[in-house]
């Protein structure tokens, strides 16, 4: 895995400048089984300090691969390589960033992926999942998005929300069809979510990776900033319906609605109507944007070109702070 220097486009006229793991935000998909013996060898192509911590993976004899700067490894420095190596003892919903300057690198720069364990005995509700769907929540800063080195203060208040790093209406239809059994897999990566999808109750079944003992019925499910709520959604309700994040100023572009962490359920022999907002989206659709085809794939590590950031020209040279 790489970590690169690039530019991210999250909602339209806004662009940001991201370290990213192998050059996109969100980073790979790395989808495991438990058990699995995990290698990553991570090289730093950038001009600053970065690492990779595995968010929910315990590391049992392993843990100088927990990935904290100055205290299970030496953050890798630009130019360097790192390998992290452990085993997959975990299963569920996990994720990875960095762990430098977490403020500004992970609540900023897009420093952060996916790392999906399959369980060795999934429970009766997984078993009936016929669309695995990952949804990453996110908050971005417009006033300093293009310098490195800044933001990522106490009480910042972000400006932009995104799904898997787009803002409503760059983000992508999730295209369904009556009785699909979802499993929508909630990612609070940088920002809080009040999820709520309109036309169906969700069952919460796993927070951060662990099965609950009683799911539980829910409209709005609060996904904490770290945390992984998974739910499990019948699709029985045939229509189109928005999915959006109930904390109010998550759904606005810099202020302005519509806008945020916001996206649309179109279920399959649904006309679409002349004004409805995403009529044309059939020429820009991407199919794994939610990354449900990518997690039928054989187990590893996944790209997804539509997610890869664009190389930045440099005008002038910066000034450079090492964390
Ligand atoms: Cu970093």
């Amino acid at each position: 895995m790489t970590i690169e220097e690039v530019e991210v486009e999250v909602a339209p006229g806004f662009k940001a400048r991201v370290w990213a793991y192998n050059g996109q935000v969100p980073g790979p998909l790395i989808h495991v089984k438990e058990g699995d013996d995990v290698e990553v060898t991570v090289h730093n192509l950038t001009a600053l300090n970065h690492t990779i911590h595995w968010h929910g993976v315990y590391q049992t004899n392993s843990w100088r691969s927990d990935g904290v700067p100055k205290v299970t490894q030496q953050a890798i420095e630009p130019g360097d390589s790192y390998v992290y190596k452990f085993v997959a003892d975990k299963p569920g919903s996990l994720w990875y960033h960095c762990h430098v300057n977490v403020a500004e690198h992970v609540g900023l720069r897009g420093m952060w992926g996916p790392l999906i364990v399959d369980p060795k005995e999934p429970t009766a509700l997984e078993k009936e999942v016929t669309k695995d769907v990952v949804l990453m929540f996110s908050g971005w800063n417009s006033d300093v998005a293009m310098e490195y080195g800044k933001g990522g203060h106490p009480r910042e208040v972000a400006d932009y929300y995104s799904i898997n790093g787009k803002s409503f209406p760059s983000s992508q239809p999730l295209r369904v069809k009556e009785g699909d059994v979802l499993r929508l897999r909630l990612y609070g990566v940088s920002s809080e979510t009040a999820y709520h999808l309109h036309g169906h109750d969700v069952l919460v079944t796993h927070k951060d990776g662990l099965p609950l003992k009683s799911p539980y019925w829910a409209d709005v499910v609060h996904v904490p900033e770290g945390a992984r709520m998974d739910v499990i959604v019948r699709m029985n309700n045939p229509g189109r319906w928005i999915n959006h994040d109930h904390i109010e100023p998550h759904t606005t572009n810099n202020g302005k609605m519509p806008g945020g962490a916001v996206m649309i359920v179109e279920y399959e022999g649904i006309e679409k109507d002349d004004w409805y907002v995403w009529k044309d989206k059939d020429a820009s659709y991407d199919p794994d944007f939610y990354m449900s085809e990518m997690l039928k794939k054989p187990y590893g590590m996944h790209n997804h070109a539509a997610f890869k950031g664009t190389k930045i020209k440099k005008k002038k040279k910066k000034k450079k702070k090492k964390d």
